[in-house]
Parts: C-alpha cells; structure tokens; sequence
C-alpha cells in the first residue's frame, strides 16, 4: 500500500511545446531530452482509507493547489476505485520555474503509485500514464538521452544513449530567478497554437530537427548537436514571442547569460544554451569545459544560483537505487 520513487528531471533538447490532444495530453512533435543526476523529486504514495481525502506534502508542507493534478494521476494508475492517498514530495531545487519539476514529479508518482497499488507496468505503459500526466514526466522514466515519439497509438520512449556511454557529462544551470514563472507551459503551449503564425512550421520542421538531433548523438558530434539544439531552443521561444499574448519567458540575466555562452564558444570551449519555459539557462558543456562554464556563469550579472548536474538515470523505487 505504499511506493516510494525517485525521478530526476529532463532538459530536452529537442523541445515539445504544443498538443495533438488535449483531452489525451498527447504531444504535437516528438522530442529529444538528456537525464539529469543531481536535481530529483522523490514521491511516497500511501494508500490508506483512513483519510477523509487526498493529502499531499511538498517539502513538508501542505498544498492543495497541486494536489488536484496528482490525484488524477493516481486514478489512472491505480484506477479510480482506489483507496485514498498521502504524498510526499521532497523536491531538491525549484519548482515550477522552468527546471522541468513536472517531469521528475509525475515520473517519481507514476512508479510510487504503481507499485503501491500493486501493479506491475511496464517501462511503456508507466511513460504512457506519466505523459498523460504532463508530457515532459514521460522522458524521464529513461535515463541519459531520451527520445519521446509519436505513434499512432500514443506515445512510445527510448534511450538513444546511456548517460555513461557519452562523455558529454555535465550540465550548468544558471537560476536567474527562482519565483514561479507567469504561465504555466500547459496554458501557453496551447496559446502558441492558437494564435502563434509560427506554430505549424515548428510542427511541420520537428521530425528534420529530431533526424538531425539523433544523429549528432549516435556520432558522438557535440558541435552537431549544439547547433540543432540551439536552433531548436530559440524556434520553440519564437513561436511564444510572436503568441497572442505574447510570452517571453526570458528575463535581462538569461540574455545575459546567452551572450556568455556565445563569448566561451568564440573561444572553442565546447558549450551550447538550452532554455526551457522559464529564465533559466541550461548551459551543455564537455566536462573539460564544465568548470570555465561555471565561473564564467556564475559571474554572469543576474544570475542568482548556479547547479551543476550530470546525466542520470531513470525513475525508479527507492529500494531499487
Ligand atoms: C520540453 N517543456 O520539451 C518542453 C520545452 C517546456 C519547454 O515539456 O502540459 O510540463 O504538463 O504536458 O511537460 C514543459 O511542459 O507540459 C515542457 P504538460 P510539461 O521539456
């Protein structure tokens, strides 16, 4: 009756931003994302009847606002007679300000409440109940670079790279603001494809950027996989600043840190940008260029907090790591 798990969140590289189905949160585009190793969210689910209702926990404390999205997911998952159900969430970096939190989240829920529930899933069908959940939570059931596609009958998840088989090791996050962010990225994805002139352009392009994406990393060619990134990352940004209204999640330091990142790559320090729907800046970088990245970062002006990663696995009971 009861499940702990421990998901870490994803960065994607190849972005999804936008829905084929609502109803279904099934994702418009395929997309391509790397595990993170530091960041995680561990979840415990108990079933137990003696509650009046649903409790959930974050950092120890109570809140109802999210409570109502993680008890939908524990109706697919456990079905919707079950039992009734505490949550714990213990979150070791910010939530819901751009450092894909929903992903680790209901990732680390689906594999606790399944397992509370008894249910033995496979790796597809938890994605598929994370996905539903919140598209990005459905990448980090994997571990090193993962590729989320499209198929007739939903979605489907693979390990393009084990996180140890590639030494492109090391992520760098710079927080530029630790608040929540404006809109959340399910509200916006739908604006930007209601009202974004760009939005079918971007869906129509994906698959070339996803060919792109997949060969860069079975080549091993980080310069490849920088520029389709990038590219990528300031495609899906376009589509939001040209939205009616306009979203620009961006704030004076993430420009900022951009340009650091340009200036490190004018001197061949192997580095490329990532931003997600927040200011953060992710910064990709050879390990042997981690630590110049950090301290050029982190001297970068706005830039609050700085948190270093490598690649990890995917989400598993705790028992299991
Ligand atoms: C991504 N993002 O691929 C993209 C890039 C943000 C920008 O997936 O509506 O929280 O819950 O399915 O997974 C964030 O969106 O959205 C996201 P829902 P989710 O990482």
């Amino acid at each position: 009756m009861q499940g702990t798990a421990i998901a870490q969140p994803n960065i994607a590289l190849i972005k999804y931003w936008g829905k084929r189905d609502v109803a279904l949160n099934l994702p418009a585009v395929g997309s391509i994302s790397i595990t993170l190793r530091e960041l995680h969210t561990r979840m415990q689910v108990t079933f137990d009847d003696a509650l009046e209702t649903d409790t959930l926990t974050v950092n120890d404390a109570p809140d109802e606002k999210m409570l109502p999205r993680l008890s939908a997911c524990l109706d697919r998952v456990a079905g919707p007679d079950r039992h009734r159900a505490r949550i714990a969430s213990q979150c070791n970096f910010p939530i819901a300000a751009g450092l894909a939190s929903s992903a680790s989240s209901f990732a680390a829920l689906t594999v606790a409440a399944a397992h509370a529930a008894g249910r033995s899933l496979t790796t597809a069908e938890l994605a598929s109940l994370a996905g539903q959940a919140s598209g990005s939570a459905a990448r980090s059931l994997l571990g090193g670079f993962v590729e989320l596609a499209n198929t007739d009958e939903g979605i489907a998840v693979d390990t393009l790279c084990e996180a140890d088989d590639w030494p492109l090791a090391v992520v760098v996050v710079a927080i530029t603001e630790t608040g929540p962010k404006a809109v959340g990225s399910t509200e916006a994805m739908e604006i930007s494809r209601k009202t974004s002139p760009f939005y079918s352009n971007w869906v129509e392009q994906q698959s070339a950027d996803l060919d792109t994406a997949r060969e860069a990393i079975q080549d091993r060619d980080f310069d490849k996989l920088a520029r389709i990134a990038e590219h990528n990352c300031l495609k899906m940004h376009s589509i939001m600043w040209a939205s009616r209204p306009p979203m620009v999640y961006w704030n004076a330091a993430t420009m900022r840190c951009l340009e650091t990142v340009r200036t490190l790559q004018a001197h061949d320090f192997g580095v490329f940008f990532t931003i997600d729907a927040g200011p953060q800046v992710k910064a990709v970088c050879l390990p042997e260029h981690a630590a110049e990245v950090v301290v050029r970062l982190r001297a970068t002006d706005g830039v609050a907090d700085i948190m270093v990663s490598g690649l990890g696995q995917g989400a598993r009971l705790e028992a299991a790591t």
